[in-house]
């Protein structure tokens, strides 16, 4: 597998990022960077070539990447985020995509976050959130169902994005939390549910048969682990205190 990672570095104002089920509670800049430095460094020594968007130390968010496009195989659909102080980051990851693929725009009154975007293959499972509207839905699903893909929608509670609650482990593995989706949406696939006690370990980071972990998740990873996927912790709480996870601080493009 060839993969492009691209990733945005840790904003100074980090701690203004959206909070939509968190309390505010102090982020350590230091260790934010640290953190996300371990992590492109993991990804690097699985074998992804490493790309810096341009930083933008005004947007809050702008770390968690992800959020701002879905790319395909075929083509990458540049979202329209659900927050409003998030619009401003998909200009610069449009720019970066447009060398690799045909690009497509989620346009008002669609709007749409990456996060909630599950692509499993020729599937893809789009959640509704207060981030990804009905519109939004349907703007993607006129994009991509003309290459072969079909498009799922349902619903999301309790949580931030529909990858908050499930992502894949390999092609065939769902790692999910139960309160936060409905496990029977994903009756074709083998469902390992997060220890009760890590609700946020749900959002793995797949890359080339590792699974990345949050290492503040580690029932979770026995739970992997007895399934017989390696699992890579990855320390990511103070990331975690803006509400993002493993998924959204990078933007994958595989080959
Ligand atoms: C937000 O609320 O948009 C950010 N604070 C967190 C985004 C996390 N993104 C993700 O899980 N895909």
């Amino acid at each position: 597998m060839t993969c492009i990672a691209f990733t945005r570095s840790v904003p100074q104002s980090l701690a203004q990022a959206e909070l939509t089920h968190l309390e505010r509670t102090p982020i350590d800049p230091v260790r934010a960077r640290q953190q996300h430095d371990q992590y492109r460094s993991v990804i690097d020594s699985l074998g992804c070539s490493l790309r810096e968007l341009p930083a933008t130390p005004e947007l809050a968010d702008s770390v968690f990447v992800e959020d701002t496009a879905v790319v395909l195989d075929e083509i990458a659909i540049i979202t329209r985020p659900g927050a409003e102080s998030r619009r401003p980051e998909t200009a610069s990851v449009a720019e970066a995509l447009g060398p690799l693929r045909s690009l497509a725009f989620i346009e008002a009154p669609g709007i749409m976050d990456g996060g909630d975007v599950l692509c499993l293959g020729q599937r893809i499972y789009i959640g509704r959130t207060p981030r990804t509207n009905v519109e939004g839905i349907e703007q993607f699903r006129a994009i991509v169902e003309p290459l072969g893909y079909a498009v799922y929608s349902l619903p999301v509670t309790g949580c931030l994005h529909l990858k908050s609650a499930v992502t894949p482990l390999d092609a065939s593995t769902l790692l999910l939390n139960p309160a936060w989706i409905d496990r029977n949406a994903f009756a074709d696939y083998r469902c390992i549910e997060v220890d009760p006690q890590e609700p946020f370990a749900a959002n793995a980071l797949w890359i080339d048969d590792q699974v990345l972990l949050p290492a503040a998740a580690p029932r979770t990873r026995e739970r992997v682990e007895q399934a017989g996927l390696p699992v890579i912790p990855v320390e990511a709480d103070e990331l975690a205190k803006a509400e993002g996870g493993l998924t959204c601080c990078s933007l994958l493009v595989r080959d």
